[in-house]
């Protein structure tokens, strides 16, 4: 039994999620956690909500609310939402919780210490009218360059040049349009990352095992050379610039930046984890403590993998403190909504919440997760969403489990018959199901979800083409004990499909193990071989046919929520 660490990108406060965002780092995490478990692996796994930063200041004074008010609300919400998609955390925390903090000042102390910190004078957009700097994306103006009238301060999106905030010809304030600003001089703290361009790319080169779009990116910053980055902010709300209740002198209206203090919540989470259930968190995350032998997985979108290969290590290989670092990490691609962008704002895109009040979870999580955007992006359609629940979740999978417990209902009762041996057609089923329980639980293994999901389809397809071939409904008429046996066979497929659909589909395998009264905890243990798992029933163990498990979806269903949510 091996004990795995698997922490999802935490998801930013400022609103609920998409469907995007819930496939680019939480699902997949999910389903993996579930897998990992049902391995007989001591599983941890970890979320939060990322809550600190100037957009969840933005989002909270455009509610009307106080940034704490704000923050409280809508943690609630997600951790509702995640609930409710049967997101499996161990803990969902929140990065403004008391760990954090501690952790994120313990953290800043020791780089400090360690000489890989020090104190600059910056030359900032600072707003008059907003009374604020400006950070980043919170100015924007003419570029220098190519003279882009809507260049962001940090980054033209026209020419695609890295901007410094201060460059930009006249700036104004993207808050409130202001064209009052004026360039201020401000203090912050500099993580000295360049001094650790040698460790990180040592540590880079120590992790063979990364995919390549997780290598690619990690090794593409390293050539451009790792630069020094601010780690502070001009902000209220965040994780004060203080050590062990001691503000730093200047620092009393700053805190961490959002990117400093965010990762650090993974450590800072489990901590929670660990005093709500008198646990221990430091054998999880210090290799002094025991995390030796932890596996650490973590998941994300391609957007956050320089700050998980980068910058997180930059702080925790910097402290020189015997800290677990990630293992593998598996990173996303985007889902677009109709080849665009999901947007609140523009409202275009399916949000979680609204997901669940269409369609239970399962349709969902199936479909992100058989078509997950892994070696490209991938476009979402309400059609092509459609059309895979038909297809896959009603007409192959629930359509086996209906057809045949409806069937030996009608013919042999509500128990599974006993009669009968099983002869060459099993032989065969057994023999395809073997090689393919091996490729799909690899594919698991080595987090390649389409593949995975590829052949648990092509596995709930072997079913019904045994189903098929075998044709109880048929061969009753001459050989009753031919069709028991194949009838048993087919029953005995419900609970191993069950078992192996479970990681994706969780509340279906729950239901598919009901039938047969069995405890899903128990039944849902990996199944070591298709032979086993096909001689589990004998005769005799009674079940309950369940009701229709997927509804297909109607054209008119899409036509209606292609209006609602705003479809190209
Ligand atoms: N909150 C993801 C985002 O908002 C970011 C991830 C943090 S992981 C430590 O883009
Ligand atoms: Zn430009």
């Amino acid at each position: 039994m091996a004990r795995i660490l698997i922490t999802s990108a935490l998801p930013y406060i400022n609103g609920i999620k998409h469907l995007g965002n819930l496939v680019g780092s939480m699902l997949p995490a999910d389903v993996y956690a579930r897998f990992q478990r049902q391995r007989g692996h001591e599983v941890l796994f970890i979320c939060a909500t990322d809550e600190h930063g100037t957009p969840a200041e933005l989002a909270a004074r455009a509610a009307g609310q106080t940034v704490r008010d704000y923050c409280r609300e809508q943690y609630e919400i997600q951790a509702r939402a995640g609930e409710a998609f049967g997101l499996s955390f161990d803990h969902f925390g929140r990065s403004s919780n008391a760990p954090n903090h501690r952790l994120t000042q313990h953290f800043a102390k020791v780089l400090e210490d360690k000489g890989l910190i020090e104190e600059r004078t910056d030359r900032q957009i600072y707003s008059i009218d907003d009374q604020r700097f400006l950070p980043d994306r919170y100015v924007e103006g003419t570029c220098p360059h190519c003279g882009y009238e809507k260049a962001r301060g940090d980054q033209c999106d026209n020419c695609g040049r890295l901007l410094d905030p201060i460059e930009l010809k006249d700036p104004y304030s993207a808050i409130s349009g202001s064209k009052h600003v004026e360039v201020r001089e401000t203090r912050h703290l500099y993580l000295l990352q360049s001094k650790l361009q040698d460790t990180i790319a040592q540590w880079v080169e120590s992790k063979p095992q990364w995919p390549a779009l997780t290598k690619s990116i990690a090794k593409k910053w390293l050539k451009e050379g790792l630069r020094d980055r601010s780690i502070t902010r001009d902000l209220q709300w965040g994780v004060p610039v203080a050590y062990q209740g001691e503000k730093r002198p200047g620092f009393e209206n700053k805190v961490f930046y959002v990117w400093f203090d965010a990762p650090i919540e993974y450590i800072g989470a489990t901590e929670e984890w660990a005093v709500a259930n008198n646990e221990d968190w430091e054998r999880w995350w210090r290799t002094d403590k025991g995390a030796g032998d932890v596996k650490y997985v973590q998941v994300m979108g391609k957007d956050n993998v320089a700050f998980h290969t980068v910058s997180f290590p930059c702080t925790i290989l910097g402290s020189e403190e015997p800290w677990k670092t990630v293992d593998a990490l598996k990173s996303l691609n985007w889902l677009t909504w109709y080849g665009g962008k999901f947007s609140t704002s523009e409202n275009r895109g399916i949000f979680m919440d609204q997901a669940l009040e269409l369609l239970p979870a399962d349709y969902w999580r199936w479909h992100l997760m058989a078509n997950a955007p892994e070696s490209d992006d991938a476009s979402f359609t309400l059609e092509h969403f459609a059309g895979v629940v038909n297809k896959d979740l009603a007409d192959v999978l629930g359509n086996f489990v209906n057809r045949i417990t409806r069937f030996c209902k009608a013919r042999f009762g509500e128990e599974v018959p006993g009669e009968g041996a099983y002869g060459d057609a099993e032989a065969q089923l057994i023999a395809e199901l073997d090689k393919r329980m091996a490729v799909y639980a690899g594919c698991l293994e080595e987090m390649e979800f389409r593949k995975a999901f590829a052949e648990l389809r092509a596995i709930w397809v072997a079913g019904n083409e045994y189903l098929q071939i075998a044709a109880p409904w048929t061969v009753i008429k001459e050989d009753r004990e031919r069709a028991a046996a194949s009838v048993r066979c087919a029953l005995n497929l419900i609970v191993l499909f069950a078992a192996l659909s479970r990681p994706v589909i969780p509340f279906t395998a729950d239901k598919m193990f009901v039938v047969f009264d069995l405890d899903p905890e128990d039944a849902a243990r990996w199944p070591q071989s298709a032979e086993a798992a096909l001689s589990r029933f004998n005769g005799g163990e009674g079940f309950s046919p369940p009701d229709v498990l997927f509804q297909k979806i109607e054209d008119e269903q899409v036509a209606q929520w292609r209006e609602r949510f705003g479809a190209a």
